[in-house]
């Protein structure tokens, strides 16, 4: 499924179409400078709208190194929006997941460009199921650490990073502030793109994940290769295979997500705000 005519798939640096992608944001936003990203995942996609005023919308394909979407739920446009402090955050709606088999390359290009504009604070959000007692569907959680269980990586050769606090506690503590209510998980991903089988969620719960999806562990390690602060945060879409009596469906997830949508893209809103 590779394609010999994309930028990542060549021997070209990633961090060189990384500044190529930055540039073409620059020219196509007017916007120089970027100061926080955030990638919105399913039942995320409001947010941009009240994070501040839209100074561009641009189609993710114009972008060097982006893909087209693979779902419909997930809009292809990268957004470039001012907060009412004079803040210039890079509103990501197209995500690249790794079941696409495009390369943990393709994957991580959005947060590598996102670097790359200038921010140093990267917010990236999910749906996901959910493990924890006492959890339902429609609530979103913060994720305090991660397991990255896809047996690949961004980083390439011997790029030695620390994961220690990779979702900076300081910035769990402002969304804390702004949600005192919110809980936190442990964030797992898994490959997909089938869900989980009921004994796959209990082996991820007996190593410590609280979270299942299939996006934001690689991604959260090229944010820390970057330099960046991380946040993240997880919209339970669902309960995971076996922890809920019903099979999982595509449909419910959607539907959980919308009904869940303007809060939570509230919420989120709320904390860049405070970042
Ligand atoms: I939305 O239950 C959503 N994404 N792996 N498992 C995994 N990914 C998900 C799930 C889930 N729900």
């Amino acid at each position: 499924m590779t394609d010999p005519s994309h930028p990542l798939d060549l021997a070209a640096d990633p961090f060189e179409v990384a500044r190529t992608a930055a540039a073409d944001i620059a020219r196509l936003t007017g916007i120089a400078h970027h100061d926080i990203a955030v990638t919105l995942g399913s039942g995320w996609g409001q947010a941009a709208d009240l994070i501040g005023e839209t100074v561009a919308t641009i189609p993710a394909t114009e972008v060097t190194g982006f893909s087209k979407p693979a779902l419909d739920g997930h809009v292809g446009t990268l957004r470039s929006v001012a907060t009412p402090d004079g803040r210039h955050v890079l509103v990501i709606g197209a995500r690249t997941h790794y079941y696409e088999g495009h390369g943990v390359r393709r994957v991580v290009h959005s947060v590598r460009t996102a670097a790359a504009t200038g921010a140093t604070t990267m917010v990236l959000t999910n749906g996901a199921g959910g493990l924890k007692r006492g959890w339902t569907p429609g609530q979103p959680v913060l994720i305090s650490d991660q397991l990255n269980l896809t047996a690949d990586t961004p980083l390439e050769g011997a790029t030695f990073i620390d994961m220690t606090d990779l979702y900076a506690a300081r910035l769990r503590a402002i969304a804390r502030e702004v949600d005192p209510s919110l809980d936190e998980g442990v964030y797992t991903q898994l490959r997909g793109p089938q869900y989980e089988t009921p004994a796959e969620v209990r082996m991820v719960g007996a190593i410590g994940g609280d979270i299942v999806g299939m996006s934001t562990a690689l991604e959260a390690i090229a944010a820390r290769q970057a330099g960046m602060e991380v946040l993240g945060f997880s919209l339970i879409t669902n309960l995971a295979a076996g922890i809920s009596p019903t099979p999982l469906s595509h449909e419910e997830v959607i539907e959980s997500g919308r009904a869940a949508e303007s809060r939570i893209s509230q919420l989120l809103a709320d904390v860049i705000g405070r970042l």
